[in-house]
């Protein structure tokens, strides 16, 4: 964490998440929001902006006392582990804040009191008498109006019929301010589509809200009448002038004001784009200069959250990813960041699928820009010994790359995440299609016969497609940092990975002589997409079953749970009353005692094992190729003839024209699934298949010892 800036300093960009209550784990909801305004700071930092991000959570909630009462622990205690928990999940997901701010801190509440005696100094608060509903799973008052049978409408949330003695802030008197700010700023409420929606609550009349609660021991009091405590939603929106180090620290007018609001929609009209704006004018404080609002992740059309249908935890989808892909743990938390950021559509609310999550994983990172990094790294090595010639870059692709960046910046200035990455991902589709269309396995051959023009073009070639893995590299990032810098050093270029600034995506900055490789595989490819209701229910924020595989070191493992001073049970069970019903009651009676949070999937329970009987039945046998060739108008099968030792040779069909030259592969021996149903391919029969690895999405033919004799059995 670094500190806010000191008096004389450059006013960094301010870049602010919600912060979340903490009644529940972080879940990929919480996470989306927090990867986007991480992604944002990595962005400006890269354009060599200075960048304060701030994160925290939300302590002081009815809500929150009540989740902590029926777990049986004292609030203080249950807010300290989830705070942690949140921090941790942050951590886990590279997230980059500068400072967290927890509700409960002295500094925060020292604000908090303070911003109200000023309200009440300049008169924007009277004492008088609420009678009405409030939601505390919404911490909101609703006017009658706003609700039927006792439920919000505009929430769905149970309401209680109150009467309270409490203060009350004059927010009615701000309503033309507030418009004629909206006027005056185009950008400051985005989306356009949500900025409407404010201004339509605004002009139907804004009324004076309580901004106090009947003191239940929980929450920060007034100082001078402690049977009442602050309104949680006007003691959490101060945090972010908190976090400045407002009203004593020197240099807090460095940071504020916010130069960003990023969050989720619910919040946004009535809270951040309404009343925090008002309280500001109040105390003739400078507003955000943007307040942004995305749309929700749901499921079946629901908001996924803490209460509502349950969002994976993002440390279990993590695991989840690796253990489908057999990544690195830091690749998969890149490529989480990223399936994230890519599959949400931000104005929109976005259906959530963890199988939607893994084709995008398979079509962008392992088909594509994993793909054209292992075709270009191999080639590199085969045609130029890893050292990236001296030559000329295409420059059609170059074009291709020059909009694509434009689009990218474009696209990030209106936090539309998804499309920047589409527009990155252009680059990377082009350069794929350009290998197959210059060939470079021919361009190779003649070079080598003596033709020069044939090895110019192929040094073009290749160097086109390190330029483009360069970019692509520095366009993804804010997104995923450390499969960045892998595909930076797997182009020979760590060292100048460090100093990169975002204007190297400008085409044309390779560097000749680099050594490139050795190909290491970043995205290895799924293989199994589907994912069946028992994994998604133990990938849910709120499971909290079997604890088979939970290890000391399970990172959604909170410090306190593994000590013995916790009535763990009662933790769970409120943890446990978040989970969506149609979770069976057998998978939570499972639940250990002593573990608030849920383990990792294990390996084990998602394999399906086959019995030595049932390998047999295949049959694996070793043949040579005799003949090899290209299928017109099939780009990625070759035809080959393999002999198998059987009286006629066999005519197969393998879809591996994109990394084999079909004279190569003449006079090799291979291994061939032998009693596979003969198959028609572009009216052809092939008799059979041969066994490849999948190395990142390419094909790696399983080449026996070379002198094992033809049809010989391989079991
Ligand atoms: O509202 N899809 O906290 P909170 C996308 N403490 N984003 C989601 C989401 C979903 N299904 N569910 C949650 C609070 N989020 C207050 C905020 S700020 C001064 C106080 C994200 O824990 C989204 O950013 O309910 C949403 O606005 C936020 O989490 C709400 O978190």
């Amino acid at each position: 964490m670094s500190a806010p800036p000191q008096t004389g300093e450059q006013k960094p960009l301010y870049i602010t998440t919600p912060i979340y209550y903490v009644n529940g784990l972080p879940h990929v909801g919480s996470a989306l929001t927090t990867v986007a305004c991480d992604v944002l700071t990595r962005y400006h930092k890269f354009k060599g902006e200075a960048v304060y991000f701030l994160t925290g959570t939300d302590e002081n909630a009815t809500k929150v006392q009540d989740a902590a009462e029926k777990a049986g622990v004292s609030t203080q205690q249950f807010v300290d582990e989830l705070a942690v928990a949140f921090r941790e999940c942050w951590d886990s997901l590279h997230i980059g804040y500068d400072d967290f701010i927890r509700t409960t801190e002295p500094r925060h509440t020292h604000a908090v009191q303070v911003f109200f005696e000023r309200l009440i100094e300049r008169g924007h608060v009277y004492l008088d008498t609420y009678e009405g509903w409030y939601s505390v799973s919404d911490e909101t008052f609703f006017r009658d109006t706003d609700v039927e049978n006792g439920i919000a409408k505009e929430t769905g949330k149970p309401v209680v019929r109150v009467t309270e003695e409490n203060y009350f802030f004059r927010l009615s008197a701000f309503g033309d301010r507030l418009l004629e700010h909206i006027e005056q700023n185009p950008d400051w409420l985005l989306p356009e589509f949500r900025k409407n929606e404010v201004v339509a609550f605004i002009k139907e009349g804004l009324r004076d809200i309580s901004i106090s609660r009947p003191n239940r021991g929980w929450g920060i009091p007034f100082s001078s009448d402690p049977t009442k405590i602050i309104y949680v939603w006007v003691d959490a929106l101060i945090n972010y002038l908190a976090a400045t180090g407002w009203p004593d620290s020197p240099g807090w007018d460095k940071l504020w004001p916010a130069d960003l609001h990023f969050m989720g929609k619910e919040i946004f009209v009535r809270f951040h784009a309404t009343l925090w704006p008002a309280m500001l004018m109040a105390l003739d404080l400078p507003l955000p200069t943007q307040i942004y609002a995305h749309g929700w992740w749901t499921i079946g059309g629901s908001k996924g959250g803490k209460t509502g249908p349950a969002l994976p935890h993002p440390t279990r989808l993590t695991q989840f990813l690796i253990e489908r892909t057999g990544m690195t743990e830091e690749i998969a938390v890149d490529a989480q960041r990223y399936l994230l950021c890519r599959e949400m559509n931000f104005g929109p609310d976005t259906e959530f699928s963890v199988e939607n999550l893994l084709r995008r994983y398979n079509n962008d990172l392992a088909n594509d820009l994993g793909n054209l990094l292992n075709r270009t790294i191999g080639m590199m090595t085969k045609y130029y010994d890893s050292v990236t010639p001296e030559g000329g870059l295409d420059a059609e692709v170059g074009e291709v790359a020059r909009v694509a960046v434009l689009q990218y910046e474009a696209s990030l200035k209106e936090f539309r995440f998804n499309i920047a990455l589409e527009a990155a991902g252009t680059i990377v589709a082009r350069a794929n299609k350009f290998i197959d269309e210059k060939a470079p396995w021919s361009l190779s051959k003649a070079a080598n016969n003596g033709d020069s023009a044939a090895a110019t073009e192929l040094a073009l070639t290749m160097r086109t497609c390190l330029e483009v893995v360069r970019i692509s590299a520095l366009l993804v990032l804010p997104f995923m940092p450390r499969a960045a810098q892998e595909l930076y050093s797997q182009l020979g270029l760590s060292e100048k990975f460090k100093s990169e600034t975002f204007e190297a995506t400008e085409w044309g900055g390779l560097v000749s002589g680099a050594k490139v490789g050795p190909a290491r595989p970043v995205f290895p490819r799924i293989q199994e997409l589907t994912v069946d209701e028992e994994t998604l229910l133990k990938l849910g924020s709120s499971y909290t079953g079997n604890s088979a595989s939970l290890t000391e070191n399970d990172p959604t493992t909170l410090n306190s749970t593994k000590t013995n001073s916790t009535p763990k049970e009662n933790l769970m069970e409120t943890i446990t009353n978040t989970t969506p019903t149609t979770q069976p009651a057998e998978v939570q009676s499972e639940m250990p005692p002593g573990t608030l949070l849920p383990p990792p999937i294990s390996a084990q329970e998602e394999e399906t094992l086959i019995n030595i009987d049932e390998f047999m039945k295949v049959q694996l046998k070793v043949g040579e190729v005799l003949a090899a060739e290209r299928i017109p108008n099939a780009d990625k099968l070759l035809r080959l003839t393999i002999d198998l030792g059987e009286p006629e040779a066999r005519t197969i069909l393998a879809g591996i024209a994109e990394y084999y030259v079909p004279e190569d592969l003449v006079g090799k021996k291979v291994t061939v699934v032998a009693n596979l149903q003969p198959r028609k391919m572009r009216g052809i029969m092939s008799q059979g298949m041969l066994l490849a690895a999948d190395v990142d999405g390419k094909a790696s033919l399983l080449l026996p010892d070379q002198n094992t004799p033809i049809g010989s059995r391989v079991r």
